[in-house]
């Protein structure tokens, strides 16, 4: 299956230096940074450096590597920011918009992590 990537999303540009971002963390092949407009008080978008649209595209044509980078990058940022159980912060949420259904916005594969207060649980 062939995956269509925009060159000229968002995130893109910020990965090419077009645009800055509030970075959080880099890594051999992910990138953290603040969100632009944050839903909680600590609002990170984590973002693989190579072009997929979302999860489904990543495991289908991402290097074992990228994976790898990808997800200890997610836990890191939760740890950076104070939030992860693990190490005594009081938790986080993490969530991957994919498509239409899904409400990506930008058609770069991102994960949000959500934390700095109570979140509830809630899908509207
Ligand atoms: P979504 O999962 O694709 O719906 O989320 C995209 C996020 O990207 C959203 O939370 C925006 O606030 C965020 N964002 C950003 O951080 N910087 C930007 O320049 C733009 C969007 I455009």
């Amino acid at each position: 299956m062939a995956y269509a990537y925009d060159p000229q999303n968002i995130f893109a540009k910020i990965l090419r230096g077009e645009i800055p971002c509030d970075k959080v963390l880099e890594t051999d092949h992910s990138l953290a940074f603040r969100d632009i407009a944050p839903k909680t008080p600590d609002h990170v978008l984590v973002i693989p450096k190579g072009a997929y649209v979302t999860w489904d595209h990543f495991a289908a044509d991402a290097t074992d590597a990228e994976l790898a980078d990808f997800t200890r990058a997610v836990g890191q940022v939760a740890q950076m920011v104070g939030a992860a159980p693990g190490a005594d912060g009081a938790g986080y949420r993490l969530i991957s918009n994919a498509g239409r259904d899904g409400v990506q916005e930008v058609p770069h594969l991102h994960v949000h992590v959500l934390a700095g207060r109570p979140l509830g649980w809630m899908i509207r």
